[in-house]
């Protein structure tokens, strides 16, 4: 398949860009250059191979992408959180799975080190991890636990002699197969959830990966199996203990995802607009016939609202004011607006769509996973519908 040549203009429907500080734009315009350089040539190859360009890990760290809201002393980029959304838009626009890379590394690895870890894994982990040396993953999810983690089996047990062992499996974990450190969570002997850093090599720690996906094909996805892994107990982060350690990383990995969506859906809208003014039948663009407009229209309605949404969010999230239930919204409604934009784009290239040619069918397909990862459509839901009425729907 010939590389592919991107000449993505960004929507901007209410000067949104008004908003946005110089050093926003500077990000923004940094990351839209690497995907257009880096990713969009050769992000279909991958996809359709379902191979992990594994170039991305140090490209991305190079770039700040990993951990952009860690201070610099880190390793960090010291940004804000309009900056790290802005980032996690333009990856996404060119894939969700390099979003996804990122997304792990930054907010489910690195910020749970940074925020329960103590000062000697800081110190260890999170230059490598910043810099793309190692690629870390993340654990939460079981073969019998996903909506419902807290009900988790994986668990550790004190050895006696400055040790613990840690025993179960996780499932669905991005990243996973080439990934140097997990930062799993396991039950304790009090049968409290905790975070510990499992490094690649310990005996019994083995990540499978898993094939046959149709979605994130080009992202690496595997399990990780502990049996009977023998683990310093240095490696426990001492800062947190129960389901809000976790939790509290999702918090900030479905912001960047809130985010991380718009651009897919902006690469469809860009993509559907162009097609619309370039294809003709019955000897006009298509463009031209109300029913493509009417699905233009809409999708440019609501990329709009959600960047708005979005801008909004990350106000709250630099003041320290977002809360998770409004984390929740705009993930859930981002990425519902999303799937519905790509399927109408790919409608609006009839058989075109379904190629490789474009975008579109890439984007549709990853939107499943990330419409049901980091917490279902209806989970999402439910947290709304709990912090609006009061009463827990979940159990
Ligand atoms: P619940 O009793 O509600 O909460 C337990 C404790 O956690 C606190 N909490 C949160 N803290 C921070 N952020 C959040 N979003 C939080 N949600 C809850 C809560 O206040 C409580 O604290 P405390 O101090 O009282 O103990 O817990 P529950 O067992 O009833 O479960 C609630 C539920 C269903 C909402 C939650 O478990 C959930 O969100 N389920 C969805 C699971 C999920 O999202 N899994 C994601 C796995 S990771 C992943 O998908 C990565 S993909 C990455 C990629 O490739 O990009
Ligand atoms: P289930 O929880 O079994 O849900 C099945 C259906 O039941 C869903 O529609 C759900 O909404 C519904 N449901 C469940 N409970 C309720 C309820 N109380 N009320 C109403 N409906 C309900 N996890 C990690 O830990 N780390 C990762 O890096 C990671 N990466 C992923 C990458 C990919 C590509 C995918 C697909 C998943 C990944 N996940 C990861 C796992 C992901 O978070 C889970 O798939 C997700 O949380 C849902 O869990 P489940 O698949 O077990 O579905």
């Amino acid at each position: 398949m010939a590389a592919k040549t991107d000449n993505f203009q960004s929507p901007d429907y209410f000067n949104v860009d008004e908003l946005l500080s110089e050093e926003h734009k500077l990000v923004r315009e940094s990351v839209r250059s690497y995907v257009k350089k880096e990713i969009s040539p050769i992000i279909e190859e991958y996809a359709q191979q379902a191979a992990f360009p594994q170039q991305i890990v140090k490209q991305l760290g190079d770039l700040g992408c990993f951990g952009p809201t860690i201070p610099e002393q880190y390793g960090g980029g010291g940004l804000d959180y309009i900056s790290y959304g802005l980032m996690m838009q333009e990856l996404e626009r060119g894939d969700s799975g390099v979003r996804s890379t990122a997304s792990v590394q930054g907010s489910l690895v690195m910020f749970p080190i940074y925020q329960y870890g103590s000062e000697e894994q800081r110190k260890k982990y999170l230059p490598k991890l910043a810099s793309g040396e190692w690629l870390g993953c993340f654990g939460l999810t079981e073969p019998d636990h996903g909506s419902d983690p807290g009900s988790m089996l994986t668990n550790i047990k004190d050895n006696g002699d400055g040790h613990v062992i840690l025993n179960g499996a996780k499932m669905w974990i991005s990243n996973a197969p080439f990934a140097q450190i997990a930062v799993v969570w396991a039950r304790d002997e009090e049968g409290i959830v905790t975070g510990i850093i499992v490094e690649r090599g310990m005996e019994g720690f083995s990540t499978p990966t898993t094939h046959g996906k149709w979605s994130l094909r080009a992202s690496a996805t595997g399990e990780l199996v502990f049996d009977n892994v023998k683990i310093p107990k240095e490696n426990i982060l001492p800062n947190v203990r129960g389901l809000k350690g976790p939790l509290g990383c999702l918090t900030k990995a479905r912001y960047g995802i809130a985010w991380g969506v718009i651009g897919a859906a902006m690469d469809c809208y860009h993509t559907a607009l162009q097609y619309s003014k370039e294809r003709i039948q019955f000897d006009k663009p298509i463009g031209a016939f109300q029913l493509q407009q009417k699905k233009l229209a809409e999708m440019i309605t609501e990329i709009t609202k959600a960047q708005l949404l979005n801008w909004r969010l990350g106000v709250l999230m630099n003041d320290g004011k977002a809360t998770p239930q409004q984390v929740s919204m705009a993930k859930r409604n981002a990425c519902e607006i999303a799937t519905n934009i790509c399927r109408d784009a790919r409608q609006m290239l009839g058989g075109m769509g379904i190629t490789g040619e474009y975008p579109i069918m890439r984007h549709m397909m990853n939107l499943e996973s990330v419409i049901t990862y980091e917490g279902t459509h209806d989970i999402h839901l439910l947290i709304t519908g709990m912090d609006i009425t009061g009463f827990n729907a979940f159990k």
